[in-house]
């Protein structure tokens, strides 16, 4: 092949968000749009990870995947890269990516130096949807804000791009290395199987053997719900094939180009079948499964479910850190000392863990990419985010399916010498004895999408304006609830990186009670039009004997305050 220089011009606002770019398809299908965005990211890398090097290239299967796999292959081959590693289909989650590029090893010893990965994660994908591309890094987890921001200033002054326009299209559907020669030498599109390099990790990880007895008992019963998206092309190899479940426990285990059309969310609005089938909806004669879980489009979200009841993200990276150790062999010489971070919005259930277990604990702006130097330190072993993240340092990304192995692990765990007994310990039980032990975190997340942008923006400036005076906050809050305790402090969330000294400012407003209760407000970094203006409401109770109530009843009054104080309705007309 050979090398051709393109002329471009930058467009505005290729800002990478929380996790990536992500806009609209139409917008990406704008002439050089994608090349600009692939080629400031070539600019910005060191040039050993560009020239010579070998990158993956994949992701949750979304409409234009398929086109942009091919693009960005021209382009790698174009800018000196050796080769480029793709997962059949252009199939990998946003895990298997991770894994791959600090496992996999090619013929002639190589190792990945980074990764694209096509994916707008949980967001609806088709023609009309949402794409989205993201860059990893060596260590498997996403760029740095130093290395975002760079990509970013390249956007912006962006004249040319390299592209082998001549390179033909490799069957990416077909297992197999396709070799080139360009003007720089050797370039290699090597297809390979989406799920091989992810369930040999999670081997590693894992008692199979443990998992699979628990999956056998007639007891127990499983459901796994893939929202159409690339989870899809992992759960029948490894719960069915691996580990004995039935075919009939997976749903929507097909990865699809639109998600079927939904959202690709595992959340209890719009995994509507799973909480269907786990009684947690429509009402139905059929008794539900002992244990049910789904992922989102790029599965490194996850939600766990048990029969008739929810298991919040923030519950569950506690519980799993609570008994890691027990259940986990990866974690049975004591998990690096089980240290354990979460982001700030994420309640503060682990917190309680980690300092009931004296376990090194950090806390995190929203975002895997602030847990991966805490890790790559040692300092982080098991982390989680209330957005249905949880994950470990097996690899520096949210691990879905990872969540959902451990959850069975715990359940495998605490039945061992019960499968054949009367009743088996449910994942209710396990969620009622934790709070019981740590008390237990009412949690909500008030989500207004495709708001105004300067409404939001105006809204977030007078909460913070609002800090300036404690005593005037409590005077109004009083006001609206004369029950809830006082807010002892009000800041904006500040986070300095203990490994590399970096300060990451402005990662959300908090206001925090005397009783250990919060409100956070922060402005979504994920969306791809308008604003997002995210609410969490958070309420500790260490009376076992409150533990019990609804959660909607607990926090009613903190979500009066929540809506009336920040003056959303003024602001947004919601
Ligand atoms: C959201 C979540 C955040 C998560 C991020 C990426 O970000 O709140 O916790 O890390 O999505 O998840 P934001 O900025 O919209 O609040 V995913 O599965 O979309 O990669
Ligand atoms: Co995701």
């Amino acid at each position: 092949f050979s090398v051709t220089k393109k002329e471009t011009k930058p467009y505005e606002g290729q800002k990478p968000g929380t996790s990536g770019l992500r806009k609209k398809v139409t917008v990406f299908q704008q002439p050089h749009y994608l090349a600009n965005f692939v080629q400031s990211t070539f600019n910005a890398l060191p040039a050993d990870q560009v020239k010579g090097a070998t990158i993956v290239v994949s992701g949750d299967g979304r409409y234009f995947s398929k086109d942009a796999v091919q693009i960005i292959a021209k382009m790698a081959a174009a800018n000196g890269v050796r080769r480029v590693w793709v997962g059949q289909d252009s199939l990998l989650s946003t895990p298997a990516v991770s894994a791959i590029i600090r496992e996999r090893i090619s013929a002639d010893g190589a190792k990945a130096t980074g990764a694209f990965i096509l994916t707008a994660s949980h967001n609806p994908g088709g023609p009309t949807e949402d794409f989205g591309i993201k860059y990893n890094m060596g260590n498997g987890g996403p760029a740095p804000e130093s290395v975002t921001d760079k990509i970013f200033s390249n956007t912006k002054t962006i004249t040319e791009y390299l592209i082998a326009e001549d390179l033909p299209n490799v069957d990416i559907s077909v297992i197999g290395v396709t070799s080139f020669t360009g003007p720089e030498g050797p370039f290699d599109v090597d297809v390979f199987d989406s799920a091989t390099d992810y369930i040999k990790l999670m081997k590693t990880i894992f008692d199979f053997e443990s998992i699979k007895k628990l999956l056998a008992s007639p007891k127990f019963s499983f459901c796994f719900d893939g929202l159409h998206g690339v989870a899809g092309a992992y759960a029948k190899r490894m719960f069915v094939d691996e580990l004995g479940a039935s075919e009939s426990s997976l749903l929507n285990c097909v990865p699809k180009e639109d998600f079927g059309g939904g959202h690709p969310d595992p959340n209890l609005t719009y995994a509507k079948e799973l909480v269907d089938r786990m009684g947690l909806g429509k009402t139905s004669n059929v008794e539900p499964p002992e244990f049910g879980a789904a992922a989102d489009g790029d599965a490194d979200r996850n939600m766990v479910l048990g029969k008739r009841f929810f298991v919040t993200p923030s519950d569950s990276v506690a519980i799993i850190a609570a008994n890691a150790v027990q259940s986990i062999p990866y974690f049975a010489s004591g998990l690096k000392g089980v240290a354990s971070c979460r982001s700030m919005p994420t309640s503060a259930a682990l917190d309680v863990v980690a300092k009931n277990l004296n376990l090194k604990f950090f806390e995190v702006p929203t975002g895997w990419k602030f847990f991966g130097n805490l890790m790559d330190a040692g300092m982080c072993s098991v982390c989680g985010e209330e957005s249905f993240g949880t994950g470990s340092d097996h690899i520096r990304e949210k691990d879905g399916i990872w969540a959902v192995l451990a959850w069975l692990s715990i359940l495998a765990y605490k039945n061992k010498d019960n499968l054949g007994g009367d009743k088996l310990v449910t994942v209710e039980d396990i969620v009622l004895q934790h709070w019981a032990t740590y008390g237990r975190h009412y949690y909500t997340r008030y989500d207004y999408e495709n708001v105004d942008a300067e409404a939001a923006k105006e809204l977030m400036a007078n909460l913070v304006k609002m800090q300036s005076s404690l005593s005037d906050v409590n005077k109004s809050i009083k006001e609206i609830q004369p029950t809830v305790a006082d807010v002892v402090s009000a800041d904006e969330f500040e986070y300095k990186d203990p490994v590399d000294g970096s300060v990451s400012k402005h990662q959300g407003i908090r206001y925090l009670f005397g009783d250990g209760s919060r409100l956070v407000f922060r402005l979504s970094g994920t969306g791809s039009v308008g604003a997002t203006i995210r609410i969490y409401i958070e309420q500790y109770e260490k009376d076992s004997s409150k533990t019990g109530r609804a959660s909607s009843d607990a926090l009613s009054p903190l979500v009066d305050v929540a809506l009336k104080f920040s003056k959303i309705k003024e602001y947004t007309g919601r």
